[in-house]
């Protein structure tokens, strides 16, 4: 759950990014973290990793500045894909205030990532959350493929698998090559911020009359 801290003037958020083995979430938050400056990120933490899977969680911390005079601080987590780690995926889930869900491209994963979405969709449910009221936006990852011979998803069926039903903004990226990362980052933070702000700031704000 999101901490704010009046004194200080600074709220911190958790961000989730959800989504099937392999499908690039370690590789989004490698790419902000090694495009970011020391002065907005924190130190990158990899718990457990084999060869490129994660094994428990990425967490990377960024501070993203000032809004109306409040520091936000923004931890970008990422759960472990692959089916086996479902404790693990609910345990990283805990207190979250924004989510990506990363989808893959390729057509070997069609079946995967609506897997994934539904996992998601009943992990939430026991933390008493739902895919329609926390900020959840869609990344469509690993586009560059679609220009190589390798059998790709359209963004249609993609929509129509993952979207239809949430209808929530959607980002095309190819991670490895930083694009659309940032797009992605960029509004899951500002729809997370705005959230927590409704959801904690301003009630905990009138409650102490400030
Ligand atoms: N071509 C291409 N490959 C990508 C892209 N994003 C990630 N990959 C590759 O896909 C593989 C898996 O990426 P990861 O970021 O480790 O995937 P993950 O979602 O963290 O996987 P788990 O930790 O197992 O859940 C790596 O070899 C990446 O280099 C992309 O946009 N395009
Ligand atoms: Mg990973």
């Amino acid at each position: 759950m999101a901490l704010i801290d009046l004194s200080k003037r600074e709220v911190h958020c958790k961000i989730v990014y959800y989504g099937p083995g392999r499908c690039g979430k370690t590789t989004n938050l490698l790419y902000i973290y090694n495009a970011m400056g020391d002065r907005a990120r924190g130190k990158m933490l990899t718990i457990e990793t084999k060869g490129d899977r994660t094994l428990f969680f990425d967490l990377l911390p960024l501070n993203l500045g000032k809004i109306n005079g409040f520091d936000i601080r923004i931890q970008l987590y990422t759960v472990p894909g692959q089916a086996i780690y479902e404790a693990t995926r609910k345990l990283v889930l805990k207190g979250v205030d924004g989510l990506v869900f990363v989808a893959d491209s390729l057509r070997v994963r069609k079946n995967k990532n609506v897997e994934s979405l539904n996992d998601l969709e009943k992990n939430l449910k026991d933390f008493n959350l739902d895919l329609e009221t926390i900020p959840l936006i869609l990344q469509y990852n690993k586009r560059d493929l679609a220009s190589s011979p390798i059998p790709t998803l359209t963004i249609e069926e993609m929509e129509q698998d993952l979207n239809s039903k949430l209808n929530t903004i959607a980002f095309e990226a190819a991670a490895t090559k930083g694009i659309g990362v940032f797009e992605t980052l960029k509004e899951i933070s500002k729809r997370t911020v705005r959230y927590v702000a409704e959801k904690h700031l301003l009630p905990q704000q009138q409650k102490n009359g400030v």
